[in-house]
């Protein structure tokens, strides 16, 4: 296996022998040919989206999903992969009768082996490294474009779960995926699709947006308790929040609390999430002390999607999943014809381990300051802004992840100055939410404006900041530090950059699937910045502005 997709790849270079997730080499394997297969659908597709046609949407699905699934810390369960490898050989040839005669990849041509082991000999040839003469930069380019459609997929995919979908989104998993295979493009030709795979995460993330905002209304500020309640309980993980409404909504009346966990937090800030009272509070820390905090608990788990953790014996049985996440040996919950799910059994499992008997005091953290929100202060903001009282915002965000080097987040937010607002997204912020910054011209210094897919939110708030400045973004008081792990990180990467953005301080280490001159081209037309310490990054982002 070779997999260098997220940031605790083995020695910053590659995983080569097992996953430090916890992929095995069996998972890893099937995954580049899940991938593989993907590619060849797309050489087909592609002319056919050129001349106009729609790909069927259950196609396109399928490819979401499957994208998804390769994301790292979703799924791990090799038979979900020969289920969704079998499905890609039927999608290819059907997607092959539509196209044109013409001269394709290997990656078309290739026809699906039928035994597991047969396909794990073919997976060799699917693998990242397995073309040693490619050019190191297109390698990179090339990666760059598959993890960010990744990430792509992880939003598409659960907009379209509540009926939003973009055809040009659409379009782009087979663009994306069909020139990563593609020997013609140049160097030039890949940094421009790097770019447009850039433009396409904004779109989907403004997508989600939308979906999310008319289907449980704009978010607004909410105190979420971070402490245990007694009784019966039920932990929502991920970030799909029309797998938590449905558990809520199955849940009324039964006398089982829910609790979010890890992206899920931000729920508690919309209005049609948050008048269930029976979503209590938010359970435990980041991702990746899951296992330590789920060990033997007296309640149940449900991951919509990552991070999944390889599952203790200690709480193996109270553990589910749903939608493309998958553990081997965990109970999966499939979504029906209609999109609904029956979480039964989760629902008894919980009522059954009986939960917390007892009750820990309140504390409160402060969730729900997305754009409609924090826009709504625009006017006291500016205001402060011209009077002095704020001098600088950072956002600070991203995923969070277990190396040491982390605590860098931690340390700069502490360290910025009281006169300063904070703006944070994503998991990277359980690095420092629980912690009181205080007010400043009236309003909490720090402000969680949601999930990772809301950096579009964060977009929108330094856009319209900029206009009423009459500047733009990259002239606003405005440091943005960003924490990647996985491949929505480098989606929401590419988005920030697609939009011109520079400047941005990058950590904790830099994505091995970057070749130097790739990074360099970053450097040079971005002005990306590593992260160095807390105190000189601080310092120099403050005498910029
Ligand atoms: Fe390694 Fe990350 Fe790939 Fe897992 S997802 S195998 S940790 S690079
Ligand atoms: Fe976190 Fe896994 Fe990326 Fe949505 S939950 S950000 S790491």
């Amino acid at each position: 296996m070779f997999c260098y997709q997220c940031e605790q790849t083995f020695g910053g270079k590659g995983c080569t022998k097992s996953g430090v997730c916890g992929k095995i080499p069996e998972i890893a394997n099937l995954q580049d040919l899940l991938i593989y297969q993907l590619k060849g659908i797309s050489c087909y597709a592609k002319p056919l989206i050129e001349a106009g046609k729609n790909i069927d949407k259950d196609i396109v699905k399928f490819v979401e999903n499957c994208l998804f699934t390769t994301l790292t810390n979703v799924n791990f369960d090799a038979e979900a992969h020969v289920r969704l490898l079998k499905e890609s050989q039927r999608i290819k040839e059907a997607v092959r009768e539509q196209a044109p005669e013409g001269e394709y990849a290997q990656a078309a041509a290739y026809t699906l082996s039928e035994t597991k082991e047969d396909m794990l000999k073919d997976s060799i040839m699917a693998g990242i490294m397995y073309d040693q003469n490619l050019d190191e930069d297109i390698r990179s380019l090339r990666s760059t474009v598959l993890y960010g459609l990744k990430g792509i997929s992880a939003y598409g995919h659960q907009a379209r779960f509540i009926g939003y979908q973009n055809d040009e989104v659409d379009h782009m998993y087979f663009l994306g995926l069909e020139a990563t295979t593609n020997d013609k493009l140049t160097l030039e030709d890949m940094i421009r699709m790097t770019m447009r795979i850039g433009e396409t995460s904004v779109q989907v993330m403004k997508l989600l947006d939308e979906a999310n905002t008319t289907r449980f209304q704009n978010p607004s500020p909410h105190k979420v308790n971070v402490n245990r309640k007694k009784g019966p309980f039920i932990i929502v993980s991920g970030h799909d929040l029309h797998d938590l409404e449905m558990l809520l909504e199955q849940t009324k009346g039964k006398g089982i609390n829910i609790y979010t966990h890890g992206e899920m937090l931000p729920s508690h800030g919309y209005p049609e999430l948050k008048k269930y009272k029976h979503l209590v509070g938010n359970f435990g820390s980041a991702w990746q002390n899951q296992q330590k905090e789920f060990d033997g608990i007296p309640g149940c788990i449900l991951m919509t999607t990552n991070c999944l953790m390889k599952p203790r014996d200690t709480y193996k049985d109270r553990i589910f999943t749903t939608s493309v996440v998958g553990w081997d040996g965990v109970t999966h919950i499939g979504a029906k014809e209609d999109g609904s799910k029956d979480f039964h059994e989760v629902i008894e499992k919980a009522l059954e381990l009986g939960g917390f008997q007892d009750e820990e005091d309140k504390q409160e953290i402060l969730v729900g300051f997305g754009h409609h929100e924090t826009l709504s202060h625009a006017e006291d903001i500016v205001k402060a802004v011209k009077d002095g009282a704020i001098r600088h915002f950072f956002l600070i965000g991203g995923c969070d992840g277990a190396r040491p080097g982390r605590s860098y987040y931690t340390d700069f937010a502490q360290l910025v100055p009281k006169d300063c607002v904070i703006l944070t997204l994503a998991c990277g912020k359980y690095r420092f939410n629980k912690l009181d910054f205080g007010t400043v011209a009236g309003l909490p210094r720090l402000l969680d404006v949601g999930q990772c897919n809301d950096a579009y939110s964060a977009i929108r708030i330094a856009t319209a900041l900029a206009d009423v400045f009459e500047t733009d973004v990259n002239s606003l008081p405005l440091t943005i530090v960003l924490s990647w792990y996985e491949q929505k990180a480098v989606a929401d990467l590419l988005a920030l950059l697609s939009l011109g953005i520079k400047g941005m301080y990058l950590g904790p280490s830099l994505p091995a699937f970057l070749s130097p001159d790739v990074f360099q081209y970053l450097v040079d037309t971005f002005n990306i910045k590593p992260i160095s310490t807390p105190e000189d990054d601080l310092k120099a982002a403050l005498k910029q502005a």
